[in-house]
């Protein structure tokens, strides 16, 4: 496969205005006409230049060029090339495609007996020749025919304009999108689909239709969608001045999908998990990922259809904006702290994991083999914590004049990241030259924190070094401006009043760290004081800031920043435990330090904020953990957290069982605040409970198994006695459950991931035997997501086991899949790719993993992967 490089890009030789396509669906051999009103590019005056559209697994029947034949072109291997075309000409061809045959999922296939399509990034190919690559932008008119009893409902992108009966038992649609689009935001569905419908008024007084489009059993599924959608909808008007602007909005839900959804103009796609929601199957987390998920694909109307992508290197310009506005959409909903450490949690586990290993790259790229494999944390949740920082450094208001800016500026164009940037640059009048640097490096900076405090002169001095280390590619790194937001506690835990050369800055600011090393010097300080750095996660860096236990226990209760009391209590955990994995490494007894207890003790006596608390009480994941070593030893990792976890359990369990009764409400399921806090912590006590494995807390948890009247409360219970050690105790919930829940798809996506992320050995042979369950297919993303993703990343000590099973099962499944859908097999190997900081007996046998599945015939997207993770 060949490799993309961003500094080839050439804008196309051609342009296309319209597009007319008429696609009669079939399920085998549906016949795609397109007529491309076509004229020469001006920015490519070269002369002469041939048309290069792409095209695949495209069986073509016919050309012709302004209503005659046309023989003069070739096909390639990635499409067709047609010579000699007058400047100016309406392209017809016709081909035919085979949706039933499509499992890869990209373009136009089947889903549940309903056709539907994926585009981004380069599936268009797949339904028509075309040029497609998001800097081509055409108005769309799509005429769509099939069986009218199987497929009664036929959408596309804007405003319906025709329909009506043909011969044969077929009918048709004509829509018409107005807004001139690149082909990777063209959608079609048709299928037996019901409408969940209501209204929304904009801001000017418009009235936008919206409907939700599901299976008929899943009507009951849509309300929550729908509520999120309108919130969405005013929130994008108020806080940046966005309005909708087509008549109709629809969503429609499909289950096999390989992304959680897509933005397309005026009719998404969603994967069913991210859109249907009901208390009873689905979770608090659900109802959370539903509504981000729903605002994130409204805000891309904006942020990505009508501003889009030049080339997909700038992908981030899209997404990390997207996911930025998400963010500040989610915040804006429920607790902005709990929201933010969420966010971070991910982005320092699996986005640090990704910068540091084989596949690490930019934020924008310079270049790809395989585009589908550059959705990832960096691209999404690093890119966000850019646009964050931006937003930081400008102060929110400026931030909001250069988000008007570009929209008004580009709207309805193909655009760069330093479009974007220089828009933000203008209104501003900073230079952020320096600041593009963080889009160009690939790598975690780390940051290393001195501090001197001097008596006679009462001041105190911050010296901050800034290193980034290499990354495939990339061995010279420069340093970045880091905005660095702080305070100064005193003894007490209370924020002092900062002064910098004689300027007094109130309780907080934000340094800017431009240089490898800088200090600061803070004036009229009696006393040493505690700096809380980096507060709200101010930049997504790596912290190197030793502290004191009594320090972090001081920031851990009393810090003014929510994230900041969050994240010393993390440290003591990661401490306690980092002291446990060096008793169990050199065969002592294992003894929990006593700061981590007195921590515990704390938390547990002040329940002001259960959502809050729910997070204090989480100890660091496995994966986080593992983030701090250079040298992984995962299993001394597991004992030690699984120590940790349960000694807090048996010293604090009445403690726990206190806050379970109080928190266990008794009413009837809702979804307003103070429940979810009350379900959170509720469950958080349970899991402690139950972890010391009294017949009490079993007795306890199978109650409210048995009791529950929603998901959270069954799965949490549910999860609670399947990662028992003793396997019978989740035998029976596990099989109640399988009964109440057969005929759900998403939820028994729950019931296989948490069969395969209990924590014990016979883990592995619960994925072998789910494998031929009836519910589980390979075809389907979702369950391969559930079964062998959640495997492999929830559940490291399994996945490494020692004797390379895990491993292997892994291999299997990629080599499967590679030959079904690239995309999720790409995916799906990427944990083998995490191999260097593994022991070296673990390290070769991910390694021949790896070898076995490049030693087969290979998609360009699992070969990219592999062959970086073997290089
Ligand atoms: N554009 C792909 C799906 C998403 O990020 O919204
Ligand atoms: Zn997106």
């Amino acid at each position: 496969p060949s490799t993309i490089h961003l500094k080839d890009y050439l804008p196309p030789a051609f342009l296309i205005d319209q597009v007319e396509l008429d696609v009669d669906l079939h399920l085998e051999n549906t016949r795609v006409v397109s007529r491309l009103h076509l004229r020469r590019n001006p920015q490519r005056p070269e002369p002469g230049l041939p048309l290069e559209l792409h095209g695949q697994e495209l069986t073509l029947h016919s050309i012709q060029v302004n209503g005659a034949p046309f023989s003069d072109y070739q096909l390639t291997e990635s499409g067709i090339t047609l010579h000699h075309l007058p400047d100016q000409a309406v392209l017809e061809t016709q081909v035919e495609i085979s949706p039933a045959q499509n499992t890869a999922l990209e373009g136009l296939y089947i889903s549940g007996g309903h056709f539907c399509t994926q585009c981004e990034a380069e599936g268009f190919r797949r339904i028509t020749y075309y040029l497609d690559r998001p800097d081509v932008l055409a108005r769309f008119r799509t005429r769509i025919s099939a069986d009218a009893a199987r497929y009664p409902v036929l959408l596309s992108n804007g405003n319906l304009i025709e329909q009506g009966q043909l011969e044969g038992g077929r009918h048709f649609v004509c829509w018409e999108d107005p807004f001139p689009k690149p082909a990777y935001l063209f959608a079609l569905v048709g299928g037996q689909l019901h409408a969940v419908k209501d209204q929304f008024t904009t801001l000017s007084g418009r009235k936008v239709a919206l409907e939700l489009w599901v299976e008929e059993e899943n009507l009951h599924k849509g309300q929550h969608a729908l509520t999120s959608l309108k919130k969405a909808m005013q929130w994008d008007e108020t806080v940046y001045g966005r309005e909708y602007d087509l008549d109709i909005y629809m969503i429609v839900a499909v289950n096999d999908f390989n992304m959680g959804a897509m933005e397309n103009k005026g009719l998404n796609i969603f994967n069913s998990a991210c859109v249907l929601a009901d208390p009873k199957s689905a979770t608090d987390r659900a109802f959370h990922r539903v509504e981000s998920v729903v605002a994130h694909e409204y805000f891309h109307n904006w942020s990505g259809n009508r501003v889009t992508c030049r080339d997909w290197f700038q992908l981030s310009l899209k997404e990390g904006f997207t996911v930025f506005r998400d963010q500040q959409f989610s915040a804006d909903q429920h607790s902005a702290a709990v929201e933010r450490i969420q966010n971070v949690a991910l982005l320092r586990t699996a986005q640090f994991a990704e910068d540091a290993g084989p596949t690490a790259h930019p934020v924008r790229p310079e270049s790809y083999i395989e585009i589908n494999n550059f959705y990832t944390l960096t691209i999404y949740e690093k890119g966000a914590e850019i646009v964050r920082m931006l937003a930081e450094l400008l102060g929110w208001p400026t931030f909001r004049r250069g988000s008007d800016l570009y929209f008004e500026r580009f709207d309805g164009q193909a655009v760069t990241i330093e479009d974007f940037v220089a828009c933000m640059a203008e209104v501003s009048g900073q230079d952020l030259s320096q600041f593009m640097r963080w889009y160009h490096q690939a790598g975690t900076p780390q940051l290393r924190v001195e501090r001197h405090y001097d008596p006679a002169a009462r001041t105190f001095t911050l010296t901050l070094h800034q290193q980034t280390p290499p990354t495939p590619g990339q061995s010279d790194k420069q340093p970045l401006l880091i905005p660095v937001k702080l305070g100064l506690l005193d003894a007490q835990g209370q924020d002092l009043p900062l002064i910098l050369k004689g300027e007094a800055l109130g309780d907080e600011t934000v340094i800017h760290l431009r240089e490898a090393s800088q200090s600061w010097v803070f004036e009229q300080l009696d006393a040493a004081p505690l700096p809380s750095l980096l507060r709200g996660f101010s930049a997504p860096v790596k912290l190197d800031y030793p502290r004191t236990d009594a320090e972090l226990a001081l920031q851990l209760t009393q810090d003014s920043d929510g994230f900041n009391r969050w994240e010393a209590g993390q440290k003591l955990a990661l401490n306690a435990i980092d002291a446990l994995i060096q008793q169990q490494q050199q065969g002592q007894d294992l003894q929990l330090h006593p700061s981590l207890v007195s921590a515990f003790a704390a938390l547990l006596q002040d329940h002001q904020d259960p959502m809050m608390l729910a997070e204090l009480l989480q100890l660091p994941s496995e994966a986080y953990i593992a983030e701090q070593y250079a040298c992984v030893d995962i299993d001394a990792i597991h004992i030690a957290r699984d120590y940790a976890r349960k000694m807090l359990a048996t010293r604090f369990y009445d403690a726990f069982l206190a806050l379970y009764q109080r928190f266990d409400l008794q009413a009837p399921w809702s979804a307003e605040p103070e429940q979810l806090a009350a379900r959170q912590l509720k469950n958080t006590c349970l899991a402690y409970l139950v972890a010391t494995e009294s017949e009490a807390a079993f007795t306890l948890a199978q109650q409210q198994f048995e009791q529950a009247d929603n998901m959270t409360d069954q799965l949490a219970a549910l999860t609670a006695l399947a990662h028992a050690e003793d396997p019978a105790q989740g035998q029976a919930a596990l099989r109640a459950f399988e009964q109440r829940w057969q005929q759900d798809a998403l939820v028994m996506d729950s019931w296989f991931s948490v069969q395969v992320t209990r924590p014990y050995a016979d883990a592995l042979d619960r994925l072998h035997q789910l494998k031929t369950h009836p519910a589980f297919s390979m075809k389907n993303p979702n369950k391969v997501r559930a079964l062998l993703g959640a495997f492999c990343q929830q559940n490291p000590s399994r996945f490494h086991r020692r004797d390379g099973a895990g491993y292997a099962a892994l291999a299997d499944a990629v080599i499967e899949l590679n030959q079904l859908n690239p995309q999720i097999a790409a995916r799906l190997v990427l944990p083998l790719t995490r191999h260097q900081r593994m022991d070296d007996h673990r390290k070769a046998q991910m390694k021949a993993e790896l070898q076995r599945i490049q030693d087969q015939p290979l998609s360009p997207d699992v070969y990219e992967v592999v062959s970086k993770a073997l290089a």
